[in-house]
């Protein structure tokens, strides 16, 4: 098979944020694990993994005397959870849902619509003067999740009143707050079609004007709720979202402009089933699919505004479900202080997103386009380009190799530094670890001893495929590569121009905390903020015992701010610095160390 990248043709925006992840309910956010969770989230280099979108929030916060004009709440768990998101650098895609003591059992009722207005408002408030305004103004508000399905026990006119609420609200507090909803469950539910009128043709139940609205948000999915490993399609959720723009063209052809967004954009419905591909790098090829045939229908074809693709994967769980990192504790349950997590290549998937630009150039694919994708992008500052190839098919039971030849057309001449990144069965992939060692290598039931959970380390972070080389660009500004292509997997190829290269700055944010992991041992999160520059490949990690000289901490390379020391007991305490280096073994300035 054949891929062409051609960046002989006009450039388009990557326009589709990728850059999220979501979960419910928000009390998992006063957890360790979601803290450490977080911790990793955070760590994935320019904001790879951005926006947090997470059910039943303000079932946080208690609140007394809420039909009067002189409530009283308490915000200090919602705080606790906010904190987690914001000092790690995420962004809450703040759902206003919830019920703060139990007050809100119908918006018709003019003392609750007004009573919900203000507690919106002064939720925003109370976090502009926490974090400050321009924070408050990078989040994004949206409606109750799914108001079409069980989550929501009212009827149309009640949500329509909420949704006025919410908006008004928010803009009581400050009119540069973004607001939008649905985030509909069903295709064209009733309840969607309701609001979809409302905003076009209703009235804002408090101001008498059209309804705003900031962002249009669906729920498609490629397939449903089974326990079965069915096919999940991309292909179904374009197909679901063009049946409610048809909607939308023959009944409300204003709101084509609104910008859509779909943010549960999962393979499959049903976080906590047991999929074992969730674990595995077909996960992470079927997400990639899912970007790359949006651009190719919604954006390409079709002229869309499409904004964000989200994946609801940022659950606490193992291998199987719905999250980007596998927890294991100590007896297999869900008890939280002890526990140990591992990155999952759903989450590696996101580093290696990270290494794309905000350019996109066209691409031809020869011999199995059915399952092969790709995206050629340029990076910003003249820094080189980078693309994600891979392929999938909709069974994750399916399985092939093929001989690739990728040909770049249309670089600018001179030298690269060439880098590859790879997620498939042999690269990248710590659940085949785990699933290698378990028989003779397990304590009780699916708990890994040290030695497994060394081996998984070594595993789980995104994986470098074949040597580095450095290449010279002619005048034809064209490149050839040849590799052997495997069904399923993610492909990352990174095109650093010499130019790019300087020495890397000091590292800043370097944090440490410490976990009990499932043993005996001490487990020392480091984490930091990973350079700007796709020129660094990897980071240098020392630690200093009381009396002792810096020793190097063996990892395979690091692209994410993130490293786990496992180390004895150490009483008092040791001392950690970190710095970056690049592709070409230039090495930054130590960052100040921390203690832990
Ligand atoms: C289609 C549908 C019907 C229904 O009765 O309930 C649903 C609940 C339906 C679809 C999604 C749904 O919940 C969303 O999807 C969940 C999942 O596990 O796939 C979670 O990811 C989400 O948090 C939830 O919003």
């Amino acid at each position: 098979m054949n891929i062409t990248l051609r960046y002989d043709a006009p450039a388009k925006p990557v326009s589709i944020d990728w850059r999220w992840t979501g979960f419910t309910p928000a009390k998992l956010l006063l957890g360790d694990d979601m803290k450490q969770t977080f911790r990793y989230l955070g760590a994935v280099p320019r904001g790879g993994v951005k926006y947090v979108r997470i059910h039943y929030l303000l079932e946080l916060v208690s609140a007394k005397n809420l039909g009067t004009d002189e409530p009283l709440y308490d915000w200090s768990k919602l705080d606790e959870g906010m904190d987690a998101m914001v000092e790690n650098g995420l962004i809450p895609f703040f759902e206003l849902m919830g019920d703060p003591s139990g007050f809100f059992t119908d918006y018709k009722d003019p003392v609750q619509a007004e009573a919900w207005k203000r507690l919106v408002r002064d939720l925003a408030i109370h976090y502009t003067e926490r974090y400050g305004r321009d924070e408050v103004e990078s989040w994004y508000f949206e409606t109750w999740n799914e108001p079409d399905v069980g989550w929501w026990k009212q009827d149309s006119e009640a949500f329509m009143i909420y949704y006025d609420a919410c908006s008004e609200g928010l803009r009581e507090a400050n009119p540069r707050l973004r607001f939008g909803g649905p985030g509909t469950a069903w295709t064209l539910s009733q309840r969607l079609r309701d609001f979809l009128s409302h905003i076009d043709n209703g009235r804002n139940y408090f101001t008498g004007e059209t309804p705003r609205i900031d962002f249009l948000s669906v729920h498609e999915k490629g397939a449903w709720d089974s326990a079965e490993d069915i096919p999940v399609s991309p292909e179904k959720m374009v197909t679901m979202t063009r049946r409610m723009r048809d909607y939308m063209r023959e009944h409300h052809p204003r709101l084509l402009e609104i910008p859509l967004m779909n943010n549960e954009c999962d393979p499959q419905v049903g976080w906590a089933h047991t999929h074992s591909w969730r674990g595995w790098p077909f996960y992470a090829a079927i997400m990639a699919k899912c970007i790359v045939h949006h651009f190719d229908t919604l954006v390409d074809e079709d002229g869309v505004d499409f904004t964000f693709l989200g994946n609801d994967n940022g659950f606490i769980g193992g291998w199987g479900q719905r999250t980007q990192l596998t927890r294991f504790t100590r007896k297999g349950g869900f008890e939280t202080d002890h526990f140990t997590l591992i990155k999952k290549p759903a989450l590696n998937l996101m580093t290696g997103l990270s290494l794309l630009g905000a350019e996109r150039f066209p691409v031809s694919v020869e011999g199995d386009a059915e399952s092969t994708f790709a995206l050629a992008t340029r990076l910003e500052g003249g820094e080189g380009y980078a693309a994600l190839l891979c392929r999938a098919d909709n069974r994750s039971r399916t399985a092939d190799r093929e001989d690739l030849t990728l040909r770049v057309d249309g670089l600018a001449p001179g030298e690269y530094t060439v880098a590859h990144y790879r997620i498939d069965e042999l690269h990248g992939n710590p659940c085949r670890t785990w699933e290698d060692g378990l028989p003779n290598n397990s304590v009780g039931k699916h708990v890994p001893d040290a030695s497994l959970l060394a081996a998984m380390r070594a595993r789980q972070e995104l994986a470098r495929w074949g040597e580095m080389e450095v290449a010279e660009v002619g005048p034809d500004g064209a490149l050839t590569v040849s590799m052997e292509f495997p069904l399923p997997s993610v492909h990352f190829v990174l095109l650093l121009r010499k130019e790019a290269f300087s020495v890397p700055g000091a590292l800043e944010g370097l944090r440490a905390l410490k976990y009990h992991g499932l043993d005996a041992h001490e487990e020392i999160l480091l984490t930091w903020k990973p350079p700007a520059s796709r020129t660094v490949g990897d980071h240098v990690v020392q630690w200093r015992r009381d009396g002792g000289g810096w020793e190097d901490l063996e990892h395979p390379p690091l692209l994410d701010g993130s490293f786990l020391h496992v180390r004895e007991p150490v009483p008092g305490g040791a001392e950690y610095r970190v710095r970056a280096v690049d592709y070409r073994n230039n090495a930054g300035p130590w960052s100040e160390p921390v203690r832990a």
